[in-house]
């Protein structure tokens, strides 16, 4: 297959986790047009008074690493599965569900994404939910995807815990063979609940060999430090499960620094902060700490005021292990490739930036061996 010229180790595969960055030579800007996933989007940037100009995009084949599925529910499937089930929704129509999204900070957000839950009643349901994501997750040139679910703000509305498990795991199964997206499921732990509650339902998932690859931690940070979840971790590392936890998005940079110590967690979820401590930066850099970034989040979210001011550019010059990602793409504005296109549009991110982001997100993953040495294939490592 075409890849990029001086693509970094000729003959090799590139190693898999402690990578170096590509040089500049090694991203060539002439991405193999055949190898791409999907089609190209085009890009509309103008201002007001000014003629259209359009700009190709090129979709790189990429992993996500930081999505909630309860995130990419969309007002017309929150409409639909309400209908489904006989739910009373407190919008009269779409306009007054969208006219919500105008979110302050993070509560004011999870108040909503937790609201719009209450649709989710079956396996159905569920799974429903999950092939949606896919399929829009394909056609943004997402080909690995690990997927976080909160099974805790289910099973506290009387949802079984196996229905929502095998809803969600039921599509994954075959998402490779459906979709071309190979995909893995963590469950995700609500910070504000109490350590024992995400204890018990993380016994009831290894009870039930629940097909999860890791644990993670989300919900409202603030006030709700790493520290809280020792044992769970600890729990769940004794039980062979992956590690993350979202830390340094509205929280301080020690949380991410305790997410690390005290969690040994292997990714960071959102970390944007830690751009506030000069020496927390150069440890990251050190280690290759995964930092999944999600920026149109951090503006949706006030974490950041504008996209124009997003560290992420910042982030990638200190060296940073830094990829792309989209949350809760129903509720910011957009999936992977949106984010890479204002990326593109606002900051300027180059090509060679791209690539960067790209690569790091693949080699971060949690995929075997074997799916990275593909995927970072097509990307142009070979
Ligand atoms: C989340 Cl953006 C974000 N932060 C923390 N917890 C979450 N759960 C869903 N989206
Ligand atoms: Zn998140």
């Amino acid at each position: 297959m075409e890849t990029y010229d001086g693509a970094p180790e000729p003959g090799g595969a590139p190693a898999l986790s402690d990578a170096p960055l590509p040089t500049a030579e090694e991203a060539n800007p002439e991405h193999a047009a055949k190898d791409r996933p999907a089609e190209d989007q085009t890009v509309t940037e103008a201002a007001a008074d000014e003629p259209v100009v359009e700009q190709p995009v090129k979709l790189l084949p990429v992993a996500e690493l930081h999505l909630h599925i309860e995130g990419t529910l969309e007002p017309e499937l929150i409409f639909a599965l309400a209908e489904r089930n006989g739910i009373e929704l407190p919008y009269a129509d779409l306009d007054e569900l969208r006219a919500r999204y105008e979110f302050t900070d993070l509560q004011s957000f999870l108040d909503l994404y937790y609201a719009n839950m209450a649709v989710l009643q079956t396996e159905q349901d569920f799974a429903d939910m999950t092939r949606a994501y896919l399929e829009r997750a394909a056609a943004a040139g997402v080909r690995h995807a690990e997927i976080m679910m909160d099974p805790q703000a289910h099973v506290s509305r009387g949802i079984p815990l196996e229905t929502c498990v095998n809803g969600v795991a039921s599509v994954l199964a075959n998402s490779l063979a459906e979709f071309g997206v190979s995909t893995l499921l963590i469950a995700a732990f609500l910070r504000d609940l109490s350590e024992e509650s995400a204890l018990g339902v993380l016994e009831q998932l290894l009870a039930m060999n629940a097909p999860i690859a890791g644990i993670g931690l989300d919900s409202a940070e603030v006030g709700n430090p790493p520290a809280k979840f020792e044992r769970l971790f600890a729990r769940a590392k004794e039980a062979g499960l992956h590690r993350i936890a979202h830390a340094g998005e509205e929280g301080p940079p020690s949380y991410i620094i305790d997410a690390l110590e005290l969690l040994d967690v292997e990714r960071i979820d959102h970390g944007i902060r830690c751009m506030e401590d000069p020496d927390l930066v150069e440890h990251l850099v050190a280690e290759r700490v995964p930092l999944t970034v999600c920026p149109l989040s951090n503006v949706r979210l006030r974490a950041v005021d504008t996209l124009a001011e997003h560290p992420l550019p910042a982030m990638l010059a200190a060296g940073l292990n830094v990829s792309v990602n989209s949350d809760d793409p129903a509720y910011f504005g957009g999936y992977v490739d949106d984010n890479f296109v204002q990326l593109q549009t606002v900051l300027g991110l180059s090509e060679f930036d791209r690539v960067r982001l790209a690569s790091n997100s693949i080699r971060s993953s949690f995929a075997d061996d074997e799916r990275k040495t593909e995927l970072l294939a097509e990307l142009g490592y070979s």
